[in-house]
Parts: structure tokens; sequence; C-alpha cells
């Protein structure tokens, strides 16, 4: 990979609310992850969330925290020098890393709905930025694609409507395996569902200094606010617009 220009790349992460960089980590490294990733799921995990979870939100999705688990392996990716150099030039200094989570989805799953990683309603200014990493390809056979809205996340709340819209300024991503996507909080996005074999995607999540460390816990969609702490829906929006 060319030298990367980290100004120029945090211009175009604050003018999208994404952004795509292809062949960025080496693929050996991506090889032993997707071992790593695929050996602890198995071929059929059980999900984890709640049923109410599973219904209303559209997802399917099995995530685990490897680096609470103690496999040191995914330590490379979070000490990556550009990876830190890019952060660092789009959140400014005293970003911190709250957290590696890996995504799995088998075949037959429904991906993700529309969401918002954190709610700009609490707060504007609070966010939280997902730095994922692909350790496979994401192909048409596989699904999985992830969709996201350019310029979204100045838009506040995403709006209440079909948790699977196709809008007319979505933009499709297929990530190859050594993909980098970097992403913010606030930007819609979502996950197609997965068609073939199975999809994993691994978030090294991050976020400015003075975030506060739950800035996840609730995650807004199209149809409701929902809490991971409490694994409860905390706010029904479809009931909400309807008066
Ligand atoms: O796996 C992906 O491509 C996106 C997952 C996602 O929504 C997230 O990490 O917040
Ligand atoms: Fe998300």
């Amino acid at each position: 990979m060319t030298a990367l220009n980290y100004q120029n790349l945090a211009r175009q992460f604050w003018r999208d609310g994404y952004l795509v960089i292809e062949d960025f980590f080496d693929l050996t490294l991506m090889g032993c992850y997707q071992q790593l990733i695929v050996e602890h799921f198995g071929s059929s995990p059980e999900f984890l969330h709640t049923d109410e979870f599973l219904q209303k939100s559209a997802t399917e999705v099995i995530p685990w925290f490897p680096q609470k688990e103690g496999v040191d392996e995914f330590d490379a990716v979070e000490n990556d020098h550009r990876l830190k150099a890019l952060t660092e030039a789009i959140l400014g200094e005293g970003w911190y890393h709250l957290y590696c989570m890996t995504m799995f989805s088998r075949q037959g799953t429904k991906g993700q709905a529309w969401h918002q990683d954190c709610d700009p309603e609490e707060d504007e200014n609070r966010f939280n930025v997902n730095r994922l990493v692909y350790t496979a390809d994401i192909t048409p056979e596989i699904g999985g694609q992830t969709l996201v809205v350019p310029g979204s996340h100045r838009r506040g709340t995403i709006t209440v409507g079909d948790v699977n819209e196709e809008f007319s300024d979505q933009v499709v991503l297929s990530p190859t395996k050594g993909t980098l996507v970097l992403l913010h909080g606030h930007t819609w996005h979502r996950v197609r569902p997965v068609t073939g074999g199975y999809r994993v995607s691994t978030n090294y999540r991050c976020c400015p200094k003075g975030t506060p460390e739950g800035i996840t816990d609730v995650c807004v969609y199209r149809n409701m606010r929902y809490q991971f702490a409490t694994s409860s829906v905390i706010e029904d929006r479809l009931l909400r617009n309807a008066y």
C-alpha cells in the first residue's frame, strides 16, 4: 500500500461519515484472525441476544470480545501505528480504544437493520467510531454487504420507517480481506442478509477523549431504541409516531 495521507483521509471521513481503505492489513494476519474467529464460533453458534431484540431489530449477529479472553493476537491491529495515526488525525489527541468485537453471522441470517450505534439525541457531539476489519471477502455469494448513507452522521437521529428500506442515496460496500472501514457511530448503516457461508467482521471501536465508555449502550433503530446493558427495548419509535 502506498503511503497514507492521514489529513486527507480524515477530511474524507468527516465529509462522508465513513472511509474505506482497501488492502490496509496484511493478508497473513487476516488469515490468522479468520482462523481464530471460526475456531471460536464453530459451525453453529447460539445467539446471545434476547428473542425480542432479534425479532424487533431484524439483527442476527453474535458478538465475541477476544481481547477480553486474553486472545493476544488481536492486539496487533489495535497497536498498528498507521491505524493509530489515522484515528488520531480523525479524532484528535486523547482518543481511546473501547474494545475489539468480532461479529459472526451464519448463512440464512438477517444481517443488521438500519441503525446508529449511539444516540445523537442524547448528545450530538458524543459518538463512537467503528474501525472495521474484514478478515475475509464479502462476496455476492455470501451477501452481508455493509450499507451506509453518506453524510448521515450530520442528519441527527435516523428517521422512523421500514427497518430494511433501500435508500436512494445509500452506498453498498463489499469489503475484501484486509480492508479497513471507518464508520462514525451516527452514520446510518445496515448489513444485508447473509445468503451463503458465513460472515465475519471485527470492530476495533474507539471514541474521542471524554466520551463515556457506555456510549454504545443505547443503539437507535428505525423502529426502536435498544439498550444492551438491560437487554431491553427502551422506546418503541413506531408507537410514538402513531399518535
Ligand atoms: O459488520 C459490519 O460491516 C458493520 C457492523 C456494525 O454495524 C457495527 O460494527 O457497528
Ligand atoms: Fe453498527
